[in-house]
């Protein structure tokens, strides 16, 4: 019999612990952390885990101070070059750092990015879990504000992770949860994220680094792109798909 694969794709802002999420998933320091020089680009790394192979791609944070989003969105979206089809997109903030502002601006970015379908195959991770004091806490801190609504559109996928301060023993069982709702959103490796209009969202990207300023606030860049994906989409998709989603927050 095939191995089974798990194809994850890691995305969030810098800091937000995506790099140590990738190491605490594949039990190996693979992936360069905060202190050491820091790649634009997405890293991918494909290992064997016991009956499972696991295909990891850890990409850059999303918003770089001073450049145009769709510079670092276009290398985002490499990710689905690398690693075709994935299972799931782990969407990395961490605790007590983000505001309603960022973590709606993540997730427009990662529509924008990927399409719609996105959200059909995200989990909310959640680093710096030491800081919950049980899973009553956990829950009390996503059932407020965005992070309540994107959770929603995720169909309640939400994990949390501490990648530093806490035993082996805890670890693992985190690391075993995540990879449940990995396989459970991925139906045991049966269901991944395709999008045929993927180009359509490379067009719209490549358009808007060439055309707008790197000084123009995130929130206008942003409203900008979903004016011209709307535009750009295949009839349908612009029509009732896309804009529904992003306007129905
Ligand atoms: N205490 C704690 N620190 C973390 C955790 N995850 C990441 N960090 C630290 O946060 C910083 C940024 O992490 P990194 O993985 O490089 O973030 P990235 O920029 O999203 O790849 C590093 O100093 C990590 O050691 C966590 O779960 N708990
Ligand atoms: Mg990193």
């Amino acid at each position: 019999m095939d191995r089974y694969i798990r194809k994850l794709i890691v995305v969030g802002e810098n800091g937000n612990g995506k790099s140590s999420t990738c190491n605490t998933l594949l039990e190996k320091e693979i992936f360069v952390g905060a202190n050491r020089a820091r790649t634009a680009r997405c890293e991918t790394c494909f290992i064997h885990m016991g009956s499972v192979n696991v295909w990891l791609v850890d990409s850059p944070g999303m918003f770089e101070p001073n450049s145009v989003l769709a510079e670092r969105a276009l290398e985002i979206q490499n990710a689905v070059t690398e690693c075709k089809e994935p299972h799931a997109f782990l969407i990395v903030f961490k605790a007590d750092a983000q505001t309603d502002e960022r973590i709606m601006q993540t997730v427009d970015m990662l529509r924008l990015i990927f399409g719609q379908q996105v959200m059909k195959h995200a989990i909310i991770v959640i680093t710096n879990a030491a800081r919950f004091r049980s899973d009553a806490d956990f829950q009390k801190f996503y059932q407020n504000g965005k992070l309540k609504e994107i959770v929603k559109m995720c169909k309640g996928r939400i994990v949390k992770l501490e990648n530093i301060r806490c035993s082996p023993e805890r670890k693992k069982d985190m690391v075993d949860d995540i990879f449940a709702v990995v396989d459970k959103v991925s139906r045991m490796g049966k269901h991944c994220f395709r999008n045929s209009d993927l180009d359509c969202h490379k067009q719209m990207l490549e358009q808007h680094l060439v055309q707008v300023d790197a000084s123009k606030p995130i929130n206008e860049q942003i409203e900008l792109m979903k004016k011209r994906l709307r535009e750009q989409l295949p009839l349908q998709q612009g029509e009732s798909g896309y804009y529904d989603v992003v306007d129905g927050h």
